[in-house]
Parts: structure tokens; sequence; C-alpha cells
């Protein structure tokens, strides 16, 4: 209690969320989906990691921005969940076709310890430990957390740091 305001849950910190998008301008619809983020009710964007430009793994189309976020939140597992949805939807997110082509893809990798096993979420994301374009960017915020057997694992896959940690303003 502070000044008479109750306080709300504390939040979980240790929130990890993949960004990618290979459709329309990726960057841009990258930076908004993180101030949408950031505005999302008692949630935090903590930190974002540097932004990579990415082949497409096992899908088509053109080449990915990828970047990983850490949060802190109150919301739930599925709360947020619902919310990045609707990130996704209104930066025109379209789904014709598993691994298609997008403008924008939000995935939940870590949140804090918990392990999720849903129909509508599995946490840890369950081919992250797969993905380049997800272990790069996560060892650079997390490195004690991503060893470097996993990173070797990935090292064909085609991936490049385009900007540092400041390419999102106001992070
Ligand atoms: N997302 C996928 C499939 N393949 N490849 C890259 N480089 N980046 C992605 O974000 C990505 C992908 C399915 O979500
Ligand atoms: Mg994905
Ligand atoms: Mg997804």
């Amino acid at each position: 209690m502070l000044l008479g305001v109750p306080e709300g849950p504390p939040a979980l910190s240790g929130v990890f969320v993949g960004l990618g998008a290979n459709l329309g301008d990726r960057e841009a619809t990258l930076r908004s989906a993180l101030h949408a983020i950031g505005q999302l009710p008692g949630t935090r964007v903590e930190r974002v990691s540097p932004l990579y430009g990415s082949a497409p793994v096992d899908a088509g189309g053109p080449d990915y921005r990828n970047a990983v976020a850490e949060l802190a939140t109150t919301l739930t597992p599925q709360a947020l969940l619902q919310a990045l949805q609707i990130i996704e939807q209104s930066a025109g997110r379209e789904r014709p076709y598993r691994n298609a082509p997008r403008t924008l893809d939000l995935d939940i990798l870590w949140f804090g310890d918990q392990v999720i096993d849903t129909p509508e979420l599995v946490v840890p994301h369950p081919r992250m430990m797969e993905r380049a374009f997800v272990l790069r960017p996560l060892a650079d915020l997390v490195p004690q957390r991503v060893d470097a057997s996993a990173l070797s694992k990935v090292a064909d896959q085609s991936i490049e740091p385009l900007q540092g940690p400041g390419w999102v303003a106001g992070v």
C-alpha cells in the first residue's frame, strides 16, 4: 500500500517473448509491437535484444527480422497469449498455412520457470532450442542460460545482427 493505493500482484519477471516478421515493414512492425506490449496492463518491457536478420527456417518467403524481449508482467500466461494474439492481428497477421510468411509473430518462450502444456500454449516454446533466430538474441540477454553447445547446434542457420540493443526507443 502506497499513499492509499492498493498494490496488485507483484510482476513476474523472466518472461521472454520472441518477435519475428518477414512481410511489410518488418522493423517498424517489431518496434510498434514492443510499444504495444509495454502498454498491456501490469506489463513492462524490461530489455530488448539486438535486432537480427535471418533466413527463414522451415519456412519460405523473404528474410525475417527477429528479436527477443524480456518482460515483467502481472498477466497470467493465458492472458498474455491472448494479448499477443490481438497485437498480431492488429499488425495484419494472416494464417493461411503453417509457417506462412507473416507480418508479425509473437511467441512466449519462457514464462519465469513455469512449465505449461495446454492445447493453446506450450512453454517453454517447443522448438526454441532448434532455432538460431531465438537462441542468438536470447543469448544476448541471458548468456548464462544459453549454453555454447545449444548455439553450436544451430550454427548452420543464417543469421546476422543488424542493430544493437538501442534499436527500440524508450525501452
Ligand atoms: N518463424 C517461424 C518459422 N521460421 N524463420 C526465421 N528466420 N524467423 C522466424 O521468426 C521464423 C522462421 C515460425 O514461427
Ligand atoms: Mg513462431
Ligand atoms: Mg507464433
